[in-house]
Formats: structure tokens, sequence, C-alpha cells
């Protein structure tokens, strides 16, 4: 990890911002530190890039999940069908008293399906960034597995529901501290998140899974490449929220951080950039911009722009030789009919093998 200054002696350097914002700043918590360091940083190099966990404060999740439910935005839509058709046939892959741990939990609604075919599940342990929508979400949860038509095991009382609010990304270890196993393992990790990820990153990501779910198994869903044309809608939705999304990173440097970013100045730029199979979102500038962010001041010219997001989009085959590169034994792989999305099955074996290619013949069941 880095060790950039902590951000409170970044603004009492600067002399002429508020009061107001060093004094929120030096009592700020951990988030709003990282986020205040990480996005001057962004804007102190070339090209200007921030991770886009920044998205998903209160507003940011509530605004993805309206995405989630546009007609354009097919993944969440699909695995949900997947979940839906195979959440049991998923499920009979693992043991009894077990225990499921979501990584960026999102809105739980796919989780909640494992859990219900699990059998006897011992704990649900959801980590999400966003503490608020986490919340929730559980308390969606909770309500969902109160359904009738929910076995007796898998309901509240009898399932314990763990939710932790964190960063993943500093890493899975700590993310989880304190919480030692009580039963074997298995991860979820949905949505294709992994795709917002460098491929570094993501291999090192895995890496950290394999050896934290030893003996258990990775469900990962993914994003799968196809007609740039469909992942160009899905980016740039008719009604806007995706573009609304995007600009909330700006909106909320302004709410947390007492930055100065005019949003309509900001274009909503995603395209589909095919020979890193990634789609990329930035915020453009449309005009000439000085920016102050906790008492810094940035340029921007007209059409300089802040690279807020890589989604990463994979065959069923490169997903799987990247999980095998981190140890896994890549297993059977769930899909739709028109493949625009794929959940895999990753075991993780009990000896760890680093550079393990395992057996990677798929066996591929169609939603
Ligand atoms: C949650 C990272 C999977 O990349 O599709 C949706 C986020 N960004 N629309 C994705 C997102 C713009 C989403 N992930």
């Amino acid at each position: 990890m880095t060790s950039m200054p902590a951000c409170e002696s970044l603004c009492v350097a600067d002399t002429d911002s508020s009061t107001e914002s060093q004094t929120s700043l030096a009592s700020a918590s951990d988030p709003t530190r990282s986020f205040a360091q990480d996005l001057i940083r962004a804007f102190a190099q070339l090209p200007r890039c921030i991770s886009p966990k920044y998205f998903y404060d209160a507003q940011g999740s509530q605004l993805f999940d309206r995405i989630c439910e546009l007609p354009e935005y097919y993944p969440t839509r699909i695995e949900r069908g997947i979940l839906r058709e195979y959440a049991c046939d998923i499920a009979a892959l693992m043991e009894p008293n077990a225990e499921l741990i979501e990584f960026g939990a999102g809105s739980l609604q796919k989780a909640g399906r494992l859990l219900k075919a699990m059998r006897r599940p011992a704990r649900f342990v959801p980590i999400d960034i966003s503490g608020d929508h986490l919340r929730a979400s559980v308390s969606s949860l909770t309500e969902f597995l109160v359904e009738p038509g929910t076995a007796r095991e898998s309901r509240p009382g009898h399932l314990q529901i763990v939710p932790i609010t964190a960063d993943y990304t500093r890493g899975l270890v700590q993310a989880l501290e304190g919480l030692p196993a009580i039963g074997p393992r298995y991860g979820y990790f949905a949505g294709s998140t992994i795709g917002n990820f460098t491929p570094d990153e993501a291999l090192d990501f895995l890496r950290q899974a394999a050896e934290l779910l030893r003996g258990g198994a990775l469900i990962l869903g993914t994003d799968l490449i196809k007609d740039p044309a469909v992942l160009h809608a899905a980016y740039n939705d008719a009604q806007g929220v995706t573009a609304a999304f995007n600009r909330n990173l700006l909106a909320r440097a302004n709410r947390e951080l007492g930055a100065d970013f005019v949003l309509d100045d900001y274009a909503h730029s995603a395209f589909y950039n095919a020979p890193e199979n990634r789609i990329e979102m930035h915020l453009m500038a449309l005009r000439r911009q000085t920016i102050r962010i906790c008492g810094r001041r940035f340029q921007l010219r007209e059409g300089e722009s802040l690279h807020t997001e890589n989604s990463y989009k994979f065959t069923i085959e490169s997903a799987r030789a990247l999980a095998a590169r981190a140890g896994f034994t890549p297993g059977p792989v769930w899909t739709d009919p028109a493949r625009l999305f794929a959940v895999h099955w990753l075991q993780s074996p009990r000896k760890f093998v680093s550079n393990g290619r395992g057996n990677t013949h798929s066996s591929i069941h169609l939603a």
C-alpha cells in the first residue's frame, strides 16, 4: 500500500481554504481521508485517474441500484436470471454448515438466492464499502429470508448475518480480521466487479481469495465480451442514470471534501476500448476549469478528463485462465443462452498451488 501524507497535513499547508473544510477533514473518517488523498493524487498526475470504489457513497450506491434496473444495463438482470435458474445446482456443490462471504455486497438479492438454496448455511458475511447502503440491504435480505418458502434453516436466527463495512481492495484478510472461519468458506464476487481491477490487481485479488477460501470455492460473476454496441448502450443509458452515477464522484467531493466542481461542466464519456477489452468511463471538462479540492487548486483545460472507471470484459476461457493462475481449479460455468454473462465455480484446493493450471476443461450450463 501507499504512504501518502494524511490529508489534514495537506489541508493545513493551504492558506486559502475555509476553516470549515480543514476542521472537517482533520476529524474526517478514514474513507473521507483516503478519498481526499486519492482525488488530490488523481489531479496531480497525468493521465488523471481515480479508483471507481469512490463512486459508492450512500448516494452513489443508490444510483448504482437504479442502474441495475435500467433496460440497457443487462449484467444484473442476466446474473439474477442465472442464479434463479441455477442457485440449487450451485448450492449443491457447497458443503452444509458453510459460510458465504460476499465481496462488494451491493443489494444482496443474488446472494439471497444462494442462501435460500444452501443446506444449513451457518453464516453470511456481506462486505461493502458503503455502510448505510449495506445496512439497508441487510434488512431487505432479512425480509426476503423470512418469506414463506424459505427453509427454516436458512432463516435469520439459524443463519448468522454479519455485515462488514470495509474496503476489501485494501486486503481480504484485513477486511475479515477478527472473524475466524466457522466452517467451510465460500466466496461470492458478483456483478463482474472483478472487471474494475486491472488484470494485475484482479490476479492479486483472486490469489488472496484463493488463500482465504482454501478447501472452499469462489463463485465469480464475469461480464462477457460481446458486440460493442450492446456494451456501449449499457453504459450510456437513455435516462442518464449512468451519467449521474459518474458525476456523483464530483458531487461526493463537493459534499464530503468541500470541493467546488460544477457538475454541468463535465460530460459523461463511456466507450468500449476493444484492444484492452474494457469499458472506460471518464468525466470530460466541457470548458476550462479551476477546481479547489481540500484547499488545493487544480486546472483542467477544455477537453481534459478524469478517468473514473474501467470495466474489463472477459471470455469464459480468459476468466478461467486468470482464476487458474491465481491458484483456483475452475469448475462448472453457468451462463445465459446469449452468453452475455457467466457465473463461474472456482474451487480453491486445500493445498494452495500458486501457479496451478488445474483442471481447465469446462462444463458450461445455459440458463
Ligand atoms: C459494479 C463494477 C460491475 O462495471 O458494470 C455500472 C459499475 N459502472 N455502470 C460495471 C458500473 C457503470 C459496474 N460494476
